[in-house]
């Protein structure tokens, strides 16, 4: 009964093939429709042919990663009463191709955000990066967002002026690409120009406004998924606290156990990405695996190494801050209480969540976060640190 292990495969034009998951031991894959334009139906047809690709390769689509909300939705604003029935309609077509886990997100406008793609660390390879100065001189001195200042302390206000003046402006075009452009599996890519006017669409909404929208969201869509035996998986904020002015509600223990709260079912579940939970040090992993266990229902593992001035950068997957051994011990001890409890979702897919890029691949175009080596090595290492407790406790 081990965890399925899983990977994300962006579709027939990502660089790492089916063939190469299959090397790297994966059988599930977590894949997405992209070029269904986010708020559309995807149709049975659609979903069916990608179906179809996947399992001429021997392999299974386990999750979907993600159905993205339109922005429409999480501001409760103009068509999101269509794009909630394009969702229910989404989830049925899904469910009706056997494909029954959803990962999504609610985070504002950005989806995950980093500052610098190709962050060298100690042993070579490149990881991604959040840089808090770099960060706020995009916010202050290149966005320039009206009052943003405030969000800052005078000792961070003159780093980034002082950061601000060695930039070439190279740098500065290529950071303002990192934060916006979009990085992969993120549905929108935002030009600098309108980005003012989207963040602007949030001026009255803050943590509990957005906390309402989710639940609104969920109360709409929960039960379908009932009905239809769709597990719905909320992925954490990614970085886990408010950003450029934005609310920010799925960052803590405490937000998850309000949205399990709000709609009470097995089906209005999380996504565990101990990359994005760990970047807080309140956030206590391997408690929150037991405390939040029963309804996760996709795992993400990856770990992050942050310092005091709010700088973080991506780790190999069993060293930086997460204690990857204590959480994998507790998701193991998930596994043992379902089955004690005769549940029969006992394989909770897993997939190394972004992987540095080394080796080949450093020659090669890759998707940032989602090369094919750095990902291998994670798994390989995930695979083996679970294999080890298990034969251990047993
Ligand atoms: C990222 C995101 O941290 C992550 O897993 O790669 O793309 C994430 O998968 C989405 O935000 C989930 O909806
Ligand atoms: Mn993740």
């Amino acid at each position: 009964m081990n965890l399925e292990q899983t990977w994300r495969w962006y579709g027939p034009n990502d660089p790492v093939s089916l063939s190469d998951i299959k090397q790297a031991g994966a059988r599930g894959i977590v894949s997405a429709l992209h070029h269904i334009s986010n708020g559309e139906v995807w149709t049975i047809e659609e979903i069916l042919k990608r179906k179809d690709v996947i399992e001429e390769s021997g392999l299974n689509w386990s999750v979907v990663e993600s159905v993205p909300i339109h922005e429409n939705i999480k501001t409760r604003s103009g068509k999101y009463h269509e794009y909630i029935e394009n969702y229910k309609t989404t989830i049925r077509n899904l469910s009706v191709c056997k494909i029954n886990i959803v990962c999504y997100n609610f985070m504002p406008v950005l989806d995950w955000t980093r500052t610098n793609l190709e962050y060298e660390i100690y042993d070579g390879s490149t990881a991604l990066r959040f840089d808090a100065t770099e960060f706020a001189v995009f916010d202050l001195l290149l966005l320039k967002r009206p009052n943003a200042e405030k969000e800052y302390t005078d000792t961070q206000l003159q780093a980034a002026k002082t950061l601000e003046k060695q930039m070439s402006d190279a740098r500065k075009k290529l950071l303002v690409n990192n934060i916006i452009a979009g990085l992969p599996g993120a549905e929108e890519g935002y030009s600098l120009k309108d980005f003012n006017t989207i963040l602007n669409t949030y001026k009255n909404i803050g943590p509990n406004e957005l906390k309402e929208n989710l639940y609104f969201f969920l109360k709409e869509i929960i039960p379908v998924a009932e009905e239809t035996g769709v597990l719905m998986s909320i992925h954490p904020d990614d970085p886990p606290y408010p950003i450029l002015g934005l609310p920010r509600v799925v960052s803590t223990q405490q937000d998850i156990l309000d949205l399990y709260h709000a709609v009470d079912s097995p089906n209005n579940g999380l996504t565990f990405c101990t990359g994005s939970f760990g970047l807080r040090q309140d956030n206590d992993l391997p408690s929150m695996v037991e405390r939040l266990g029963n309804r996760i229902h996709f795992i993400h593992l990856r770990s992050t190494k942050r310092d005091k001035e709010g700088n973080f950068y991506e780790a190999n997957h069993l060293e930086g801050d997460v204690d990857m051994y204590e959480v994998m011990k507790a998701l193991i001890n998930e596994q043992n209480k379902r089955q004690r409890a005769g549940r029969s979702d006992l394989n909770i897919p897993m997939r190394p969540d972004h992987g540095h890029k080394m080796l080949d691949d450093q020659h090669k175009k890759t998707n940032p976060g989602y090369s094919g080596i750095g990902r291998l090595r994670g798994l390989a290492e995930l695979r083996g640190l679970e294999l080890g407790i298990r034969k251990s406790i047993r």
